[in-house]
């Protein structure tokens, strides 16, 4: 008998699925799949058969590396105001990396209580959705940040220490393990190790284990493309293929000299350009 639901976890080449009717089956994948090169992702929709074969993964509406997951609705972007100091540049890759694929971003700025609160006033005058947390402080309005959650496939990430296990474990009342403890007991091992979709009430989340280094792996086109707050502006550029770089007649350039977009924003843009051009010298 064929059935349908969504991988919610992978673990050592078995998948986990809940199927529509919620119930949780163990799966591994069919040969057609392997021999097809499929790689089936957390958040894939799929079918299955006789509850143990994994026989067809449905079309995605998009696809994240890093953390690997398919089909979200959003992403919060965790990112700390101190400890690890904050990188503009780091933030700045993450959302355009997300950011290319159309998924919708809230930007949640951590440790309110030790770092200068500049950049969350920043990216929000930007227009991005932000919001700015002290995880230590009990009396905040978690309910806001849940409410953004709300019917959702929200994927949780950021920088390691940035303070995302932290934040769910506030927003619902669990008490996953943080970096600290284990930096103590396991020399600073990350505690989350496997990506996996977490449910509650009717909300979907993956935490992620974070990382510390990014690689922009878009195409200079892509990039161009992926900032929020070029889209509207990029489409005034002379050239359709404008890379805002040394084109003329570059509307980015103009809303930058206009102060309309943040400076930093654009220098980070030009930051991964030359990157992306810089690795495809390399490969040429
Ligand atoms: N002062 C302060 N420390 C925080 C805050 N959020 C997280 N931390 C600490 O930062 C460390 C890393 O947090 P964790 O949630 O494990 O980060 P993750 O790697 O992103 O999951 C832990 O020691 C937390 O107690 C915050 O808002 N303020
Ligand atoms: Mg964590
Ligand atoms: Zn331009």
């Amino acid at each position: 008998m064929i059935k349908e639901g969504q991988i919610i976890k992978i673990i050592a080449g078995f998948y986990d699925v809940k199927s529509f009717d919620n119930q949780i089956f163990r799966l591994r994948a069919s040969g057609s799949l392997r021999d097809n090169n499929i790689t089936p992702l957390v958040g894939d929709y799929v079918e299955f058969k006789d509850e143990q074969l994994l026989t067809k993964i449905k079309p995605r509406k998009n696809e994240l590396i890093r953390p690997k997951v398919a089909n979200i609705d959003q992403a919060i972007i965790v990112t700390a105001l101190s400890e690890p100091s904050f990188s503009s540049l780091l933030l700045d890759k993450m959302l355009a990396i997300i950011e290319s694929q159309s998924i919708p971003v809230v930007i949640i700025f951590t440790k309110s209580d030790l770092g200068n609160q500049q950049p969350y006033y920043d990216y929000q005058s930007q227009g991005y959705k932000c919001f700015m947390i002290n995880n230590h402080d009990n009396s905040s309005n978690w309910n806001e940040i849940k409410n953004t959650l709300k019917n959702k496939l929200t994927v949780f990430t950021g920088q390691s220490g940035a303070g995302k296990t932290s934040l769910l474990n506030n927003l619902f009342n669990l008490s996953n393990e943080t970096n600290e403890i284990s930096k103590a007991l396991n020399r600073g091992k990350h505690t989350t190790r496997v990506v996996e979709i977490f449910e509650e009430e009717n909300m979907k989340i993956i935490d992620t284990p974070g990382f510390s280094s990014l690689v922009i792996n878009l195409t200079k086109e892509e990039l161009a493309k992926s900032y929020f707050d070029f889209k509207n502006w990029s489409k005034l550029c002379e050239f359709n293929s404008c890379l805002h770089y040394k084109e003329k007649n570059c509307e980015i350039k103009k809303q930058l000299e206009m102060k309309k977009l943040l400076n930093s924003r654009y220098e980070n843009y030009i930051k991964m350009l030359l990157e992306i051009l810089g690795a495809k010298k390399n490969y040429d």
